[in-house]
Order: structure tokens, then C-alpha cells, then sequence
């Protein structure tokens, strides 16, 4: 990771801190999971697939939630103005144009179904608990914290692109249009980025401060990391459990 990666000019009494978040990403980011790894190497099943983006909906139709909760939280109306974008990123401003609606449509490319994407019942428990920590933390932590956890974002643009470029190749059964979320991540990451990341230059300024930033960031790679454990054990128990029944 390199400080070319960050969408905002950094100044040099920053940039040591700066590289220290990036580390947490070269070291702890999602994108190096076993299965994010056999993902993009085109060696998951569609059942696989499917499954993952099924319980990864639980997670994406919390975002706006945890991003209003912590909107509430922030006194500037210009920090508002800004963070609202994500909640319409989201949500969208029809039923058919945000981000929810795009995820959707990947869950039905992948062979899943909406009707499983929006059922609590259906999602694994370990990635409620995951994503459940992540909305509880930020309805309670100060506005700030919040907002530094997001920053796993700086990460996120990197795997958008291995996923677009990963399944045409790997998994051509899958519609285009499915891969409409990971395109519109793409674009609209850096602003949230260029936002999350001048929120805590302003914020975690102390030695103590900056080391806080770095433990939510690490806190927030190891909640995404779980999240797939989860997946990832319940496809190895499936195909196993398919495997003793040849
Ligand atoms: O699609 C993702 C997204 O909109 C967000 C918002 C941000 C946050 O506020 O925590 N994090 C995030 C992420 C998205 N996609 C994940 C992926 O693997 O596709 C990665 C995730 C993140 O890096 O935190």
C-alpha cells in the first residue's frame, strides 16, 4: 500500500499515520481471505457464490442503517451533507436505482433469491453477529470512531476491480449485469473515502488518538474477516456433507 492509494493530499506530519492504516489493509484486509482468494481464482461452486451473496445482502442492507445512525450523530451540517450521499448511494432515491436494488440483482445472477436476501432467518448466524457488532458500534461510538471504521474502504476498490475483472473470466454463466454494484463501488468509494479519511486527519490528531484510529480499523478487517469464516465453513460443511452422500 502506497499513499498514491489515498484520494486526498496528505501532509508530511500525517503521512507516517496515514501509512500505519494502510498497513492495517496490507495486513488484515478481506481481500487476502482464503475465500475472497478461491473467489477471484474462479474456484468457487454456484451454490458458493450464491451463498455468499445472500448472507453479504445482510451486510450491505445494514450500511444505510449504521450510516443514519451515524448521521444523527454528527453537530456539522456540512459533515451531513456529505455523509447522507452514502444512505442514497444505498438506498437510492427510487425503489430500483441504489446500491440494495444492485446487490440484489447480483444475488439473482449468482443463482440466489431476493426472498433469502432480505430473511434474517436465512443468513448464517456468525455473519449477523459479525455485521450486528459492526451497527451496534456505530449507533454507540462516538461519531468519529464510527466514521474511522469505515475507512476499510480505502481497501475496497482494489477487490471491486478483481471481482469485475475475476468473474466474466471464471464464472461466465453470470448475467453483467450482476457485476453493476462492484462498477458503481468503484466510482463512488473515493468520495466516501476522501470524507472518512479528512474526518480523522481533524480527529485523531494525539499519539494515543492515531493508535485508537488503527485498533478500529484493525477491529473493523477482523469483522469482515469473520464474516467470510463464516461463509466460507458453512460451503466446506455443505460440500463435505455432499461429498459422504456420493
Ligand atoms: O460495498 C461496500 C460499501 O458500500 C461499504 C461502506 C463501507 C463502510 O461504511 O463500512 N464499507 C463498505 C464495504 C463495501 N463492500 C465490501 C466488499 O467486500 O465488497 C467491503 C466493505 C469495506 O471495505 O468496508
Amino acid at each position: 500500500m502506497n499513499l498514491e492509494l489515498v484520494p486526498i493530499p496528505v501532509p508530511d506530519a500525517r503521512k507516517a499515520f496515514v501509512l500505519r492504516l494502510l498497513d492495517v489493509g496490507a495486513r488484515k484486509y478481506h481481500d487476502k481471505h482464503p475465500f475472497h482468494r478461491r473467489m477471484n481464482d474462479g474456484e468457487l461452486s454456484r451454490e458458493d457464490l450464491a451463498t455468499w451473496a445472500v448472507n453479504r445482502f445482510y451486510y450491505q442492507r445494514t450500511i444505510p442503517r449504521k450510516d443514519g445512525a451515524i448521521l444523527a450523530a454528527m453537530p456539522d451540517p456540512e459533515h451531513r451533507r456529505r455523509w447522507r450521499k452514502r444512505i442514497v448511494d444505498q438506498d437510492g432515491t427510487t425503489a430500483t436505482d441504489g446500491g440494495l436494488e444492485a446487490w440484489l440483482r447480483l444475488v439473482e445472477a449468482l443463482g440466489g433469491r431476493r426472498e433469502d436476501a432480505w430473511n434474517d432467518r436465512a443468513i448464517l448466524p456468525g455473519v449477523r453477529f459479525a455485521v450486528d457488532a459492526y451497527y451496534n458500534f456505530c449507533r454507540t461510538a462516538p461519531w468519529q470512531e464510527a466514521v474511522a471504521s469505515s475507512l476499510t474502504e480505502l481497501f475496497a476498490p482494489h477487490l471491486h476491480a478483481l471481482r469485475i475483472e475475476a468473474f466474466p473470466k471464471h464464472y461466465p454463466w453470470v448475467d453483467a449485469a450482476g457485476l453493476d454494484y462492484f462498477k458503481r463501488r468503484t466510482r463512488q468509494a473515493p468520495a466516501d473515502v476522501e470524507h472518512g479519511l479528512s474526518v480523522v486527519l481533524e480527529h485523531f490528531t494525539t499519539p494515543t488518538q492515531e493508535d485508537r484510529a488503527v485498533e478500529l480499523l484493525e477491529f473493523k478487517c477482523d469483522l469482515l474477516w469473520s464474516l467470510l469464516d463464516t461463509v466460507e465453513r458453512h460451503c466446506a460443511e455443505r460440500a463435505g456433507r455432499a461429498g459422504s452422500a456420493r
